[in-house]
């Protein structure tokens, strides 16, 4: 069976990462219908050597559609239920749906079950909750996690294509001793560290930081699991690292968790110290597993693990996990 696949955003750095995945996992895909809003509707894409048009995202643009894949932004809240409405499964980028109790939150490595239950919407999760998820899981299910605390060295795309203009252009700027004007961002980026991704909310942190909080005890089905987060823009194009500290209830040496990481699905342990060897994102870029290094006790409690996590966020932080999805969808005959 082929499924009829909408693609809502198709020209932003999630859509395209879209296309690419899709093509890549030989997707079983029908007709392929590129949404996008008014400023790139009209315009002609190719893709797989042919050429498509892209649509205008409206109400009536999902008749026919088995999947729509909302790349995020306003769309989703504007469009996903026509989408529903026209017999479409709407696999959701935005964070508009993740923590609705009728909306699954879904990252198949964690919680493929949860797919059974959707009413029409899935929710993909932030890209830096999906990483993290993917790397605190086989742990919980070894010793299970008491406590978290993360920091994160977010990638400049994980603000969009103008994230990495921004970057570039103010790299430029510094260099040449030219002033640099910060749009995107709330400050330089360029040769800076800013703590400070998303709106702040509740208690001072971001909304970045409670979407890795709230988001991640909602995949782990932990809502009460002890998290903490502080997450930080950083001058790199691609790939979001994670310095996550993790307390457990049994103990799990290092050379266990290298083992039971190694084991688990959608992680590749990169862990050689010798040979100067630890994920880094100039080396993650365009893969789709989590890779996790830097696996260490924590010496200063009984039960605890430092790990080192650097993945894609374009990749599984969003397209790769969104496609996932659809698969987890097809394979459990839930569509
Ligand atoms: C960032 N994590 O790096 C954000 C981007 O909720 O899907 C993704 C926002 C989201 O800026």
């Amino acid at each position: 069976k082929k499924y009829n696949v909408a693609i809502v955003g198709a020209t932003g750095a999630v859509g395209q990462e879209l296309l690419k995945v899709l093509a890549e996992r030989n997707f079983p895909l029908g007709e392929l219908r590129l949404l996008a809003s008014p400023r790139s509707a009209g315009k002609k894409m190719n893709y797989q050597g042919k050429e498509y048009t892209i649509g205008l995202t409206d109400e009536k643009a999902f008749d026919g559609m088995d999947i729509a894949l909302f790349a995020g932004g306003s769309a989703s809240t504007k469009y996903a239920q026509s989408a529903v409405d026209a017999g479409a499964v709407v696999i959701d980028n935005s964070s508009a749906f993740r923590l609705r109790d009728d909306v699954p939150l879904v990252v198949p490595e964690v919680n493929p079950e949860d797919v059974d239950w959707h009413q029409g919407i899935i929710a993909n999760p932030n890209c830096s909750t999906i990483i993290m998820a993917v790397a605190l899981k086989p742990l919980h299910s070894a010793g299970t996690i008491r406590r978290v605390v993360v920091s994160t060295y977010q990638a400049v795309s994980g603000a969009g294509k103008e994230g990495i203009e921004e970057l570039t252009e103010q790299i430029g700027q510094t260099i040449r001793g030219e002033k640099v004007a910060p749009s995107v961002f709330a400050h330089p980026i360029a040769f800076n560290l800013i703590p400070h991704i998303d709106v702040f909310q509740d208690g001072d942190y971001t909304k970045e930081e409670w979407k890795m909080i709230k988001e991640t005890q909602k995949i782990m089905h932990e809502p009460a699991l002890p998290i903490t987060a502080t997450t930080v823009r950083v001058p790199v194009y691609r790939s979001h690292s994670e310095s996550i500290n993790i307390e457990l209830e049994k103990k799990i040496t290092a050379k266990e968790a290298r083992q039971i990481l190694s084991e688990a699905p959608g992680i590749i342990v990169c862990d050689n110290i010798e040979n100067k060897e630890y994920p880094m994102p100039l080396y993650t870029s365009d893969k789709d597993e989590v890779f996790v290094g830097r696996i260490r006790e924590d010496l200063s409690i009984e039960k605890g693990l430092n790990i080192w996590v650097v993945a894609d966020q374009i990749r599984k932080g969003a397209a790769t996990n969104a496609i996932q999805i659809a698969e987890t969808l097809i394979e459990r005959q839930k569509i």
